[in-house]
Parts: structure tokens; C-alpha cells; sequence
């Protein structure tokens, strides 16, 4: 019975949980991110201190690092992650943003918050949140909701329940998401006779569950049945490495596929049954078949907003839908036909059932038709040229074609996002790395390092905007200590190009979205609210922030590249692959130049009542749209 504090119990059992599916195993948390403070340095720090084969690293910030552990699972398919450290107080509660991001793109990481003393006589501790109303609250209670597992280790004996489970919930393809152990400080260092079998090496054997037969009988009728077939391809595509049995699936059905975010990748882009994005940030092909098809048969999807173009999206008077997903919650959706199982698994048991049929030649014809005319529609938009500033059609276009095409491109907010999704071309599943269920501003070059983490052969292109970047880009400096090298392409247009958009499109002007001096400078807090303003898009003698960021990437210790032009930004791409660490490729681009929207809407309500025309009259254009959704019942 080996006597170990709670902290050395919780390190020596993590080094020895695998993951095993189809064959290969390996290693569920081959590291530990971490910033120490004093709810841990003692505790898990010493313990990992006298651990060296599981590797700690530093990081930053705390919410970075939970980006970092979420990017590195995607990387690797959900079969790996890595577990997070911290102190008590606001290093604790820092990562509750990273925790949200990950569970709702269901993505594994493991989190361990230091907590407030278990043995409460020194109460107050130095952040601690008192109440008046209950001794079992800390801050870490705001971890529930946004984790799909939660404890908190008030006796060092505990762990032997806690841990499993949450090595079971991590390891679970439908209920994966963020972990939270929460971990009092002093129980942390106490020590405890832990049973011999707790360290045994325990594999996680991921499953291939497959659906209930009938329903897949059932399934296999709709199909024949269809007249426009489309498949919506999700994240659980790429997750559950089904893009060959997709492939095959629709070669043999011929039914077009649609693209979500997180899907993006699971056909090559030149597929001709690819019709690419499907939803708010669609393709006129993927959108066009969507409003039409009779049947849709999601893959892996959890139907977003965006997917789903709020509703909007599939107007077929009598559209049914066929969900495949290994989660019972996102099969039922859309009063759908559950399949409820892996993707590939199930695809290839669909396949079966299927032999020989079609869908209608006609939608195929139509479909691979539509495939041309959106390739032609991306070829426009990556030759356009503008000046004096590039657009970003034509930047995301550079790297797409100069990058690497075995590199990995990573993004999260901003406009980016929603361009990318329309115009990358996708040549293998792991290319397209969007975090698009949060879309967490700051999530980007944390990500990025998480993804060369996993996969270091590979280039990591990591698009950012100046905005996100200004939020968190000091995992540069982790990427440097480690040796790890992203090409970090950064797009500065002085403020939030989107929400710009957005705001104009809603009647707006673009208000408080500028990184501009207010005018009159100085205008003073209580005379000023009534006479001094952010400059608005229509201002076009607003004065530009000295902001630097170039300087600010060169200072955390980046190759930076600084350009304006299309011809500049092609040159650095080039002599950025000769670097051997972190590059800055500082961009500046045009604000305006959008990329269009086709045949599809996105719900952002707009204020019913106003004194701004321009409102009323988004008022006016949102109402109509807004009858257009549906239940889909
Ligand atoms: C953490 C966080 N805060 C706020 C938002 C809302 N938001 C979405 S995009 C955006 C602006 C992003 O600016 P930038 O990174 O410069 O990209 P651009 O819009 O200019 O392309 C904001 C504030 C968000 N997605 N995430
Ligand atoms: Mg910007």
C-alpha cells in the first residue's frame, strides 16, 4: 500500500491511463500544463517535481492553457489531452472560459483547480471567496456548469471514486467535454495508504458503438426514398476517422455533402459531391441544395446556429432528417431518425444496407454542377487584388495556396472564421482546425500551439485577427521555450472588421468597433458621456491608436514579417518556412472588403422599438427572416 500525498496519488495514476481504438494505444495525458501558485506549487508541483516522466510545462495564462490542452485533443481525435494545473482563486477561475470552450465543442481536458482549505481554520486564505451563507463554496463551484464532470477531493480517500470517472467522462466519445478536479490545497500535500491497483496501467478501450438495427432499417427506407439527398458532415466525421468511409458512402449513393465547421475537411475540397460550407457562413452550392433537399442525413453534427442558418436552412415543406452521432442528445435533434453510433461504423453498416441505391441522377448532376460554379466563385475571390490594402479573400487564398498543404490551419474568431469556412480548400481531415462551437477570441495562437504540440511534423498556420491577438497572444512565448514553431499570420485592421459588419448590417455604423481615439481627446468622465464618442464607420478622419504589434510579436520573441501588400505578405509565407521558430506575418488589411453571404441568414435580433431609421429598418428586414424559421417537428 504505497503511502503518496492526494497530489503524487493523482500524478502517479494519470501516468498510467491509455486510450485504445481500432489497435493503437497510447498515452491519455502524456503532459501537464500549469502556472503555479501557492494552492499548488506544494501539492501538485511537488509531485511533479519528483514525477519527471510526466512532462510539466509553463504557460501563461490560464485560459490559454486550457485552449492549448483542447487543441491538442482535436489534433489527436479526442484519444489524448492533457491535464491543467493551477493555483486557487483567479488562477483557478481563468480557466472556466477554457473549460466552457472545450465542453461545448466536446473536446476533452482535464482540469485541476487548487481549492480553498478543506480544513477551513485558517479561513480566509489569501483569495479565498467567503460567504456568509456556506463554508463548501469557492470559486470553483462556477466550474459546474461548464464541465461535464465535477468533483472536489475533500479527503485524499476520495480520489479513488473521483478518478475513475473522470478518466471515464474524458474517454467517452458522447460525453467528453471538460473535467474539473477540484483540489483543496492543503489536502493536496496530505497523505493516505492508496490501494497498490489504483497505479495498476489501465487502457480505455473508445468504442465503435453501433446503431440499434431497426433504426438503421428504418434509415435505409428514408434513403431509398429520398429524392434530395444531402448530407450535413460534422466534427464526429473527422473525430471518429470516418472521411474514407464518407467518401466511399457518397461515391456509391452519390448524395452531396455539406460542410459544417468543425466538419470541414471530412471530403477534400475537390471532391466533385463537396459542395463545401453549409449554414450562416455557407456556399451558394452547399446552401442552394439545403434549401431543397427532402432528406438531410447528419453526420457528427450538433447543428448550430450556424449550421443550421437559425433554422432557416432546410425549407422543404416536408424535410426530413437521419442523424448519425454517437451522442443519443444531438442524434434526437430535429425530431430526427436517430442513429445512435459511431460514424464510421455506422456509415459503413448504412453502406451495407444500401447496396445499389442511387440517389436521383439529376441531384447529383446538379450537385457536381453546383461544385464548379462555387470553385470558379473561390477562384474570384482569391485573384481579387485590393488597394491600397489587400482583402482578406485574397490573404486567406495566399496561404491556402502558398501554405504548406500538409500544414494545419487554426482559427477562432473574429471574421475569419466565417471567410475560411466558404474559401479554404481542404486537402487532408486535420487541415481546417476552427474552433467555431465557442468561437473564443484568444483561443488561436493558444490552439495553434496545441496543435504542433500534437502533431510537430506538420506546419501550423494560425490565422488571427488584431483583436484576438490583443486578447491573448502570449503563448508566443511558450512556443518559443518549447521549440515549438507556428506561422502566425497576423490580420490587422485596426478593430473588429465582424462585429463591424454586423453592426452596419443591423443599422448600426459600425459603433464601438474601432481601435480609434474617442473625440474630443480628454473630453472629461461627466461631460464627456454626453459630448465625446468612439468614432463610428462613418467618421473618416478617425485618428488610429499607435498601437504596434509587431513590435509587441518581436518583443515576446517572434520572427516578425511586416507587410501591406498581397506580394509582400506571398514573400514572407515563402521565407517564413526557412525559420526555425515562431514567425509574426504582421498583415494589415482592409476592413470593408467582404466576402458575400449565399442564400442563408443568421438570428440576431434587432431592437423592436428605436430612434435610429437605420434600425428600424434592420427591424423591418429581421422580422421577415425570422418568419422563415422553423421547428422541424
Ligand atoms: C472572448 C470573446 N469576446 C468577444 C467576442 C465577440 N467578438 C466576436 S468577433 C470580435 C472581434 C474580433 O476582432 P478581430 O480579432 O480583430 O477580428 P476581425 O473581426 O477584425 O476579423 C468580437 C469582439 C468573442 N467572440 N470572444
Ligand atoms: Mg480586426
Amino acid at each position: 500500500m504505497p503511502r503518496l500525498t492526494m497530489a503524487q496519488a493523482v500524478i502517479a495514476f494519470l501516468k498510467q491511463q491509455y486510450t485504445e481504438r481500432d489497435g493503437l494505444e497510447q498515452r491519455l495525458i502524456p503532459g501537464v500544463f500549469g502556472i503555479f501558485g501557492h494552492g499548488n506549487v506544494a501539492g501538485i508541483g511537488q509531485a511533479l517535481l519528483q514525477a519527471p516522466d510526466l512532462r510539466y510545462y509553463q504557460t501563461r495564462n490560464e485560459q490559454a492553457m486550457v485552449h492549448t490542452a483542447a487543441a491538442f485533443a482535436k489534433q489527436r481525435n479526442r484519444l489524448q489531452t492533457m491535464a491543467c494545473t493551477t493555483s486557487i482563486g483567479p488562477g483557478a477561475l481563468n480557466m472556466v472560459t477554457g473549460a466552457a470552450t472545450a465542453t461545448v465543442n466536446r473536446l476533452p481536458v482535464l482540469l485541476l483547480p487548487g481549492d480553498i482549505f478543506a480544513r477551513r481554520n485558517v479561513a480566509p486564505v489569501l483569495q479565498q471567496l467567503e460567504s456568509e451563507h456556506s463554508q463548501d463554496l469557492s470559486v470553483n463551484d462556477c466550474f459546474r456548469p461548464v464541465s461535464r464532470y465535477w468533483d472536489r477531493i475533500n479527503r485524499p480517500d476520495q480520489l479513488v471514486m473521483a478518478l475513475p470517472e473522470a478518466m471515464r467522462v474524458l474517454t467517452s466519445p458522447e460525453e467528453t467535454g471538460a473535467v474539473t478536479l477540484a483540489l483543496p490545497q492543503d489536502v493536496q500535500a496530505e497523505a493516505w495508504e492508496y490501494p497498490e491497483e489504483l497505479f495498476a496501467r489501465r487502457v480505455w478501450h473508445v468504442a465503435r458503438s453501433r446503431p440499434d438495427v431497426a433504426a438503421l432499417q428504418r434509415a435505409a427506407a428514408w434513403m431509398r426514398a429520398a429524392q434530395r439527398p444531402l448530407i450535413v458532415a460534422g466534427g464526429g466525421v473527422i473525430y471518429s476517422e470516418a472521411t474514407d468511409a464518407l467518401r466511399r458512402f457518397v461515391e456509391d449513393t452519390g448524395i452531396p455533402v455539406g460542410e459544417t465547421m468543425a466538419g470541414k475537411g471530412s471530403l477534400r475540397y475537390d471532391h466533385p459531391l463537396n459542395m463545401g460550407a453549409v449554414g450562416a457562413t455557407g456556399t451558394l452550392a452547399a446552401n442552394q441544395l439545403a434549401l431543397e433537399a427532402d432528406l438531410v442525413i447528419g453526420i457528427g453534427t450538433r447543428y448550430s446556429d450556424f449550421t443550421t442558418a437559425s433554422k432557416t436552412q432546410f425549407q422543404d415543406a416536408g424535410v426530413r432528417f437521419v442523424n448519425i452521432n454517437v451522442a443519443a442528445f444531438d442524434a434526437h435533434k430535429h425530431h430526427a431518425l436517430p442513429l445512435v453510433g459511431d460514424a464510421r461504423a455506422t456509415l459503413e453498416e448504412l453502406a451495407a444496407a444500401l447496396q445499389g441505391v442511387r440517389a436521383p441522377e439529376s441531384w447529383s448532376l446538379r450537385a457536381t454542377s453546383l461544385h464548379s460554379e462555387w470553385e470558379a466563385e473561390v477562384e474570384r475571390i482569391y485573384s481579387l487584388r485590393g488597394a491600397p490594402l489587400p482583402t482578406q479573400g485574397e490573404l486567406i487564398g495566399l496561404v491556402n495556396e502558398q501554405g504548406d498543404g500538409e500544414g494545419v490551419m487554426v482559427c477562432a474568431a473574429g471574421s475569419l472564421p466565417g471567410d475560411l469556412h466558404k474559401l479554404w480548400r481542404t486537402r487532408h481531415p486535420k487541415q481546417y482546425h476552427l474552433e467555431y462551437g465557442f468561437s473564443c477570441m484568444g483561443y488561436e495562437i493558444a490552439g495553434g500551439l496545441g496543435v504542433k504540440m500534437a502533431d510537430p511534423a506538420r506546419e501550423v498556420y494560425v490565422l488571427v485577427g488584431d483583436g484576438s491577438y490583443l486578447m491573448l497572444a502570449n503563448e508566443i512565448v511558450t512556443s518559443i521555450q518549447e521549440g515549438y514553431k507556428l506561422t502566425i499570420v497576423l490580420l490587422d485592421n485596426r478593430g473588429y472588421k465582424s462585429i463591424g459588419a454586423l453592426s452596419r448590417s443591423l443599422g448600426m455604423q459600425g459603433f464601438g468597433t474601432r481601435y480609434a481615439y474617442p473625440q474630443p481627446l480628454n473630453a472629461g468622465l461627466d461631460a464627456g458621456a454626453a459630448t465625446a464618442s468612439l468614432p463610428d464607420d462613418r467618421a473618416t478622419d478617425a485618428a488610429p491608436l499607435p498601437v504596434d504589434l509587431a513590435m509587441n510579436a518581436r518583443s515576446l520573441g517572434a520572427h516578425v514579417i511586416e507587410c501591406a501588400s498581397h506580394a509582400e505578405a506571398a514573400a514572407a509565407l515563402q521565407a517564413a518556412k526557412a525559420i526555425d521558430h515562431t514567425v509574426v506575418i504582421h498583415v494589415q488589411t482592409d476592413r470593408y472588403a467582404g466576402v458575400p453571404g449565399y442564400f442563408s441568414w443568421w438570428d440576431v435580433p434587432v431592437a423592436e422599438v428605436s430612434t435610429i431609421d437605420t434600425v428600424q429598418a434592420a427591424r423591418e428586414e429581421w422580422e421577415e427572416m425570422r418568419a422563415k424559421e422553423r421547428y422541424y417537428l
